[in-house]
Parts: structure tokens; C-alpha cells; sequence
């Protein structure tokens, strides 16, 4: 299971040559000169890519980097077209970003099912029976098909969550998700547990929305230090940002503000999104330290609300506020 979460892949696409048109004439017992009947080319496959919500990372595509679609058929006699090349279907996990050499962004992959097709087959070229005329009755010429370039692509996985659990590793992220959602994530008492997103579920009488699990950052995570900031990204589409300090911890506020300082490297727009605080492990003190801790948050204007996912308090709270949010 170690590396089976693969969320970046490059892969080489190439969709089908188009058919060469056929040159022929029509041959029977007793017509002497039959006139031209080579038909067209068929179309070389398409590369399409596609949305599938079972899929959660590019693992299946690992040993499978060469996506090469059919060429179409050459033409035939008797004004028959060739075959189309069959399309190279891609199954991607949904929130996929597919990118160019030069990391543009081509499309982006956001529902179940959704189809699109990145390269398209080249056309057939058309057969000698196209080309007849009044001055020329007899062409001895077709065209060939339309030849394809083979391109490398990024894929990207966005992870697309409405909330994103960001905070120091060994505050009890984990820990979290598994008592609000069904997940059941790798839970530990020491550092970097969590190597890659966990997703879940939490369900609210007839609502539900989904919440991501991001391994721990620390200081200094942009220069590249602990997993850096390679699981940011998954982040990046969720509406609400819950940060996650633990009881335990000194000095919470610069703790705070060095996690902001750190997403805001990564990407200025995570500043803008709205996010919770709370603190986890409530448990481990005593009121009037709550009390304390909260004063120190209210001169930064920050909301927030104590959470044990050991006693359960502060988790009906967390969830109505975070579907509000949602
Ligand atoms: N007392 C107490 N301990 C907790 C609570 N929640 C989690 N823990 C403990 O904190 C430790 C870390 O929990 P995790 O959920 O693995 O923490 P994490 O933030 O996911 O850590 P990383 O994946 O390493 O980033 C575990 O030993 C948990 O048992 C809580 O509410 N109260
Ligand atoms: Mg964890």
C-alpha cells in the first residue's frame, strides 16, 4: 500500500493516424473501363480522457504511461471507407488537471462520467474515387492520411474536498476525521502518521459533505522540510479550511501564524478562503486554560472551538459550523 497514492503522473499520448485513401478501379467481366472506386480513410482514434468515482489516484496508470489509440483503416474498393481507429480511453480519478510540457492547463476533470477528448484522431485521407472529374476521369492518386503528433502530459490530482484538515502533525487530524466521518485513517502518537490525503464523508441528517485529511506541515514545509508542500495542492479546492492545534502545544498563536505563513507561500489564495480553528485534545486541559487560549485568539479575531474527539465535545458544534460554512 506504501506508494499506491500517486497523485502526479506524466504519460504520453498519441492519438490515431488517419487511414491512407485507396486507389482502384472497378474491375468487372465485360466493363472495359470501370472508372475510379478507391474510398476514403478511415479516422484514427481519439485520446479521451474521463471522470470515474472509483478511482482515487493515477495508480492504475503507473505501468501504463503509453496511451497510443488505433489508426483508422486505409479505404477500400468499391467506394468503401475504412474503419475508424478505436479511441484510448483514460480513467482518471475526478478532480484530475491535465497539463501540458509547458504546465498549462488543457482541461480539468470535475464529475463522475465527465468525457472529453484531448487529442483527436487524424483524419482519413480521401480515395481516388474523390478525386474524378470532367477533365480528369481516371485519377491515379489518393491522398494519405493525416498523420498525428504524440504529446506528454501532466496529470494532476486536486483532491476535491469542501473542507481540507491542515495543522502540525500529531495534533489529532486523524483522529478527527475518524470519529465525524466513516474513514478510517492510520492513527499514531508520533510524527507524519498520515503520508497521504485520507477523504470522508460526514453525513448530517440529509445533507453530507466531504472533508480531506492532509498530512501534517511544519515550518519551513515550503523550503521542503517534513513532506513539503506536495499535499497543498489537495487544499487548493477546498471552500473551508479547518485548522487543527493541538491542546498540547505551546505557544499556539505563533503556531497558528506560522501555518498561515507557510500556506500563504504555497499559495496566496488560501489566505482568502474561509477557515475554523479549533484545538483538539480538550481534553488534556482545564477550563481556565481554555479560557486563556481563547482570549490570546479573540485579539487576532479568530473563532474557535475546542474539540476532543476522545470525550466527543465540540463535535456537533465543528459539524454544524462547517456545514454552515460549506
Ligand atoms: N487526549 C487526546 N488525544 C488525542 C485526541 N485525538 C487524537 N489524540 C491522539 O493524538 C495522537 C495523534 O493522532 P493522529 O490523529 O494520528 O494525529 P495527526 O494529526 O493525524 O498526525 P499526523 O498524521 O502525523 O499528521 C494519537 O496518539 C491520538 O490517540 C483527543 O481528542 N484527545
Ligand atoms: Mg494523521
Amino acid at each position: 500500500m506504501k506508494n499506491c497514492f500517486i497523485d502526479f503522473i506524466k504519460i504520453y499520448c498519441k492519438s490515431g493516424d488517419g487511414g491512407s485513401g485507396c486507389i482502384h478501379f472497378y474491375r468487372d467481366k465485360y466493363i472495359s473501363r470501370g472508372g475510379p472506386d478507391g474510398g476514403t480513410g478511415g479516422r484514427g482514434g481519439n485520446i479521451i480522457i474521463q471522470g470515474n468515482s472509483s478511482i482515487h489516484t493515477f495508480f492504475h496508470l503507473r505501468y501504463n504511461r503509453h496511451c497510443i489509440a488505433q489508426s483508422g483503416y486505409p479505404g477500400r474498393e468499391n467506394n468503401v471507407t475504412g474503419s475508424n481507429g478505436k479511441d484510448f480511453l483514460i480513467e482518471v480519478p475526478i478532480g484530475t488537471v491535465v497539463k501540458d510540457e509547458n504546465k498549462n492547463i488543457i482541461t480539468e476533470i470535475v464529475k463522475n462520467y465527465e468525457k472529453k477528448i484531448l487529442f483527436k484522431g487524424g483524419k482519413g485521407g480521401k480515395g481516388n474515387a474523390f478525386f474524378k472529374n470532367s477533365v480528369n476521369q481516371s485519377p491515379y492518386h489518393a491522398q494519405k492520411g493525416v498523420k498525428t503528433k504524440g504529446y506528454y502530459i501532466f496529470l494532476e490530482l486536486k483532491i476535491l474536498a469542501d473542507v481540507g484538515l491542515l495543522g502540525f502533525p500529531n495534533t489529532g487530524k486523524s483522529t478527527l476525521l475518524s470519529v465525524i466521518t466513516k474513514a478510517k485513517p492510520k492513527i499514531g502518537n508520533f510524527f507524519f502518521t498520515t503520508k497521504y490525503p485520507n477523504l470522508g464523508v460526514v453525513k448530517m441528517n440529509f445533507n453530507s459533505f466531504l472533508i480531506a485529511d492532509i498530512p501534517g506541515i511544519i515550518e519551513n514545509a515550503s523550503e521542503g522540510k517534513g513532506l513539503g508542500h506536495r499535499f497543498l495542492r489537495h487544499a487548493e479546492r477546498n471552500s473551508v479550511l479547518l485548522f487543527v492545534i493541538s491542546a498540547d502545544t505551546k505557544n499556539k498563536k505563533q503556531k497558528y501564524l506560522i501555518l498561515l505563513k507557510e500556506l500563504s507561500k504555497f499559495n496566496l489564495d488560501f489566505l482568502n478562503k474561509k477557515r475554523l480553528l479549533v484545538i483538539s485534545k480538550s481534553d488534556l486541559i482545564s477550563n481556565k486554560e481554555k479560557d486563556k487560549i481563547r482570549k490570546t485568539f479573540f485579539k487576532i479575531k479568530e473563532n474557535l472551538i475546542f474539540i476532543s474527539s476522545f470525550t466527543g465535545e465540540g463535535l456537533m458544534e465543528l459539524k454544524e459550523k462547517l456545514y454552515a460554512l460549506v
